[in-house]
């Protein structure tokens, strides 16, 4: 496993507070508990640089980390984090809104989906925003762990469908165990290294 930099840049409520630099950004965006900020940890073979769990208060931010200098990723909160809260599923939007529209350091949006899971309408909403805004989508299903094989492979085809993405362009990983982070930074390197 590779050695990673990793630190934590900066945590966002408004525009005002997202950290100033030129490196491309990378944003991790799924339901409350897909596995956001565990597959960041992942990444970059840290256990606690991102919160995970039921923290609350910074998961409800935008949080930015600097990876070797390199890139940054920002962890969003799920959408609606008291689930099915629609004052909350605004909330999200009021933060999430400008920062896709206006943030032009966002280069391309990992879209993190429970593995196990029917993607939300939400996911649906994410991906017609990447597309939109002209980004790169990278979807990665976690909790690869929880399915056999065969599942596996049945629910990321049923996903890339639902989502009307390319079914190869799906990884799967199991966070806890470090498992699939190499494929998810080949596709992270491929994808902006093509931008
Ligand atoms: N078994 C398993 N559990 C995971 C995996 N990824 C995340 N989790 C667990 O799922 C829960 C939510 O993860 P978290 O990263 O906080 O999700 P977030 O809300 O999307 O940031 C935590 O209890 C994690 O330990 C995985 O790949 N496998
Ligand atoms: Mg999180």
């Amino acid at each position: 496993m590779q050695y990673f930099e990793a630190k934590w840049l900066a945590s966002a409520a408004h525009q005002d507070q997202w950290p100033e630099h030129d490196l491309p950004e990378i944003v991790f965006v799924g339901r409350s508990n897909a596995g956001k900020s565990s597959l960041i940890n992942a990444l970059v073979n840290r256990n606690r640089l991102a919160y995970t769990g039921k923290t609350p208060g910074k998961t409800r931010l935008l949080n930015f980390f600097v990876v070797n200098n390199q890139f940054v990723f920002t962890d969003a909160p799920g959408y609606g984090y008291a689930v099915g809260s629609r004052h909350s599923l605004i909330e999200f939007g009021i933060l999430m809104e400008p920062y896709f529209a206006k943030r032009e350091n966002l280069k391309a949006v990992v879209l993190v989906l429970d593995a196990r899971r029917k993607p939300s309408e939400e996911d649906i909403s994410m991906v017609e925003y990447a597309k939109t805004n002209h980004l790169a989508i990278l979807a990665v299903c976690t909790k690869k762990d929880k399915l056999s094989y065969g599942q596996l492979k049945n629910q990321q085809f049923a996903i890339a469908k639902e989502l009307k993405l390319n079914a190869n362009s799906f990884l799967a990983v199991d966070s806890l165990k470090k498992q699939g982070m190499d494929e998810v930074w080949d596709k992270i390197n491929e994808t902006l290294s093509l931008k």
